[in-house]
């Protein structure tokens, strides 16, 4: 057995015996649908300034800009798919008891490949809410550069946690509820270093808890680490989930 091999035996012993496992996801589990990552060579923050799009700020300078780059950004979530990182991901979650998802991406392949227990954390692209009346409501097209409220008129913004917003109150109950009781986070594709989700890891291997890492450049250092695309790694892992379940 290889060293690759006995880290996937592992994992899989972990997701079987952990008692409230729990996945955590980055824009990396996407990457493989053709949706930009943040950070790195290619990192949407490479060419664009993150205070000049995503900020409160920014949207009440010019919110036709912040609208442009984020229907720029549907139209490349709208052309594209999950991929077999998030199908993986659904299979695996069927074959135990439970595994909630949470994801900091908001192109919301998670749902659409049928992820159940899910919690987007930093919203929803397709999602909006109104300046004035806080309505919600879905905006699946890529057009408007200045959608407006059903019911007021007011100004919709895309429905995302920006930085320096609180997240969603109730979410971030939900979340404190799973990270209690959680014994095991398998954290995917994410460059860990935006707050909150950023701490999670570490709060849970602080309470004697396991941490297992799948990136292309894992970054944890008192993880697990597999390196890889999340793609591969998530086929190979449900495969052998699969035999380990079938052997018993
Ligand atoms: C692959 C792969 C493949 C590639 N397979 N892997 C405590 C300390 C310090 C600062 C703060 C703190 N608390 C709060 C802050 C401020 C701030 C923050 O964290 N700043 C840091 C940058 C320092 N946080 C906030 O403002 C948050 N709000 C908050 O905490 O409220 C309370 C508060 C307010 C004010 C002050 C203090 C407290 C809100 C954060 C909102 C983040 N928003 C964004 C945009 C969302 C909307 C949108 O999408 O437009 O969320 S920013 C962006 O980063 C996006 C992402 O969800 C998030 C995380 O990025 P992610 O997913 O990790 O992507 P990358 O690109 O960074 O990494 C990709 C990874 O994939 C890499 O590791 C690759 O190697 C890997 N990879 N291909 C596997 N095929
Ligand atoms: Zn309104």
């Amino acid at each position: 057995m290889g060293s690759d091999d006995s880290l996937f035996a592992k994992t899989v012993e972990e997701l079987i015996n952990a008692k409230n496992p729990l996945i955590l996801t980055g824009a990396g589990i996407s990457r493989e649908s053709g949706i930009p990552v943040f950070r790195g060579k290619e990192g949407l923050w490479n060419s664009h300034r993150a205070e000049d799009l995503a900020t409160l700020n920014a949207f009440q300078k010019n919110s036709e800009l912040v609208w442009e780059w984020y229907n720029w950004r549907k139209k490349i979530v709208l052309a594209n798919q999950p991929n077999r990182a998030h199908h993986a991901l659904v299979k695996i979650q069927s074959l135990l008891k439970s595994l909630p998802v949470i994801t900091q991406n908001v192109d919301g392949y998670h749902s659409d490949a049928g992820t159940k227990n899910l919690i987007e954390m930093h919203g929803n692209i397709f999602r909006t809410k109104c300046m004035d009346c806080s309505n919600v409501s879905w905006l699946r097209t890529h057009e408007s550069s200045k959608p407006l409220c059903d019911k007021c008129r007011g100004l919709l913004r895309p429905d995302v946690v920006w930085f320096g917003e609180m997240l969603d109150h109730q979410v971030m109950s939900e979340i404190e509820k799973l990270m209690k009781k959680c014994d095991l986070i398998v954290v995917i594709g994410t460059s860990g270093v935006v707050y909150p989700a950023a701490g999670f890891a570490g709060r849970v291997f602080g309470k004697g808890g396991s941490v297992i890492e799948i990136n292309i450049e894992p970054s944890i250092d008192y993880a697990i680490s597999i390196e890889g695309a999340a793609g591969e790694v998530l086929l190979s892992l449900l495969q052998l989930l699969e035999s380990r379940l079938d052997s018993k």
